[in-house]
């Protein structure tokens, strides 16, 4: 059986029961998905969300699937530690999709034909207060660039208009609206369709750092484990997944924009925006009970999903350079941050480090911290510490000017005014080295009870005080 949405959910509830929950009650999509989610994560809990019955729509909506690096991990066959190192080396072995008959193409099992579209009876979440509307947050884009021929996929956010409207916002060089503006330009609508529901290799695969237009179908399948299965469109001549959960089909239109946001972005803040194209849908197939994907853009599940690929290709390009590095960290809750983990040999390896790294992610990363191998890069606490006792701000900060922007996600690349109007402007990245000096100057050793000892401790023996204790102790 091709891997797809439901073998990853199996796997999922097979590893931890609780990391999925079933939301059996009506919720209104405005708000009332992203409400659960909300409500659960200031608690500290992250489970992925099925709810069942969402007002108004006629199929499930699945949101926090991939909420922690443990649920990649699962899915890569790996430790967390290694996720970005084995994350790499699967891109560097890409696997070509493959094309099945209709027939055997899940996604094809029912059919809305043109005169039907009506985006409103699926669960399309508004997440969060100040939101333009309803938004489309994990579908998969897909186009075919005119000029070579292959076909690309991202995630862009789609703003719902109508019933059969939308938009795509592309950001900075981004290949799908690079190739969007060849078909504009030669006044022709471009084919597109967009995938909701999938594995998560899949929807990892569409937004990994792919050199060049195209490739991303044979990323997914690397970090699939297997070939991608494709079938033909019915409105094109795309190739699209052949067990997305949803598959829409439309073409985005060559001169109908429309205004698009607010929108709650990755950085926690309401970002981007402006006038966009107007993509306008002419079928959707999907499966026998599909399950609708939500991502909640401006949460966690958004910052583990973008962030993972991104320490992957870090991880790849840093090591070329400083062959001592250990790990690397984007973490989930900062994304402009970057924690790399080296076994350091000379002093001069944490700048070649940290610019390697800032070159590979020019657009978002913004704070470089370098900390040695004993330090895990996975715990921001640990790497809190080492800032604190391992880097000396003056010796240790290099600040670079005007590194980042101008404009884009980020709210410091931008100039704001009592009249709320922005204005974009760069900002600066920074280097924290909270190493120690390189071998052979000694610095003080870390505090650590011995392990042996640590592993004798006998914690099953552990118990509450009687009252009897109590009693004695005058507790
Ligand atoms: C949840 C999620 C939402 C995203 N939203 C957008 C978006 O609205 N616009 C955009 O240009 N990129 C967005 N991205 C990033 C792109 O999907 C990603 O950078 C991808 O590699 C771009 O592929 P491309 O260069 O082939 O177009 C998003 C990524 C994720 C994980
Ligand atoms: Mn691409």
């Amino acid at each position: 059986m091709a891997k797809d949405l439901r073998t990853y959910l199996g796997q999922l509830t097979q590893f931890d029961a609780n990391s999925v929950k079933l939301v059996d009650t009506e919720v209104d999509p405005r708000f009332g998905i992203t409400a659960y989610a909300a409500a659960l994560a200031e608690k500290g809990d992250y489970p992925a969300l099925l709810f069942n019955k969402v007002k108004g729509a006629q199929m499930a909506c699945i949101s926090n699937l991939l909420t922690s690096y443990e649920r990649v991990a699962l899915y890569l066959g790996c430790e967390v530690q290694d996720i970005p190192r084995v994350y790499g080396e699967k891109l560097q072995q890409p696997i070509e999709p493959v094309v099945v008959d209709r027939a055997a193409a899940t996604v094809k099992e029912n059919v809305i034909e043109e005169a039907d579209v009506d985006l409103s009876k699926l669960p399309i979440p508004v997440h969060n207060e100040m939101d333009g509307g309803p938004y489309l947050s994990a579908g998969v884009m897909i186009i075919r660039d005119p000029e070579s021929g292959l076909i690309n996929a991202g995630i862009y956010r789609h703003q719902i208009f109508n019933e059969r409207d939308m938009g795509v916002w592309f950001l900075g060089a981004h290949h799908g609206g690079l190739i969007y503006k060849k078909y504009k330009k030669q006044g022709k609508p471009a084919p597109i369709a967009i995938a909701l529901g999938h594995h998560p290799g899949f929807i990892m695969g569409a937004v990994s750092r792919v050199q060049g237009i195209g490739g991303e179908y044979e990323a997914a399948g690397a970090l699939m484990g297997e070939p991608l299965e494709l079938v033909k469109a019915d409105t094109s001549d795309l190739l699209v997944p052949a067990h997305a959960e949803i598959i829409l089909e439309g073409e985005i239109l060559p001169d109908n924009d429309h205004s698009e946001g607010p929108f709650g972005e990755w950085p926690g803040h309401y970002l981007g925006g402006g006038s966009v194209p107007t993509i306008r849908i002419k079928r959707i197939t999907y499966r026998n009970h599909a399950i609708f994907q939500d991502i909640v853009a401006s949460g966690r599940e958004h910052l583990v999903v973008g962030g993972v690929p991104r320490s992957g290709s870090i991880y790849h390009t840093v090591k070329k350079i400083v062959p001592g590095l250990k790990t690397v960290n984007v973490p989930f809750y900062a994304r402009m941050n970057c924690y790399l983990s080296i076994q350091k040999e000379k002093d001069a390896d944490v700048k070649k480090a940290a610019f390697a790294a800032l070159n590979t992610e020019p657009e978002n990363l913004r704070h470089i911290v370098v900390v040695d191998e004993d330090i895990d890069v996975f715990n921001g606490e640990e790497v809190a510490w080492a800032i604190g006792t391992r880097f000396d701000a003056e010796r240790d900060l290099l600040v670079i000017p005007r590194w980042n922007g101008p404009g884009g996600l980020l709210p410091t690349n931008w100039e704001y005014n009592a009249e709320g109007k922005n204005t974009p402007r760069m900002s600066s990245a920074v280097i924290v080295d909270a190493t120690k000096p390189a071998p052979p100057v000694i610095f003080p050793k870390r505090a650590v009870v011995p392990k042996e000892h640590v592993e004798l401790a006998d914690l099953a023996s552990l118990r509450e005080l009687s009252a009897e204790e109590k009693t004695n102790w005058q507790i």
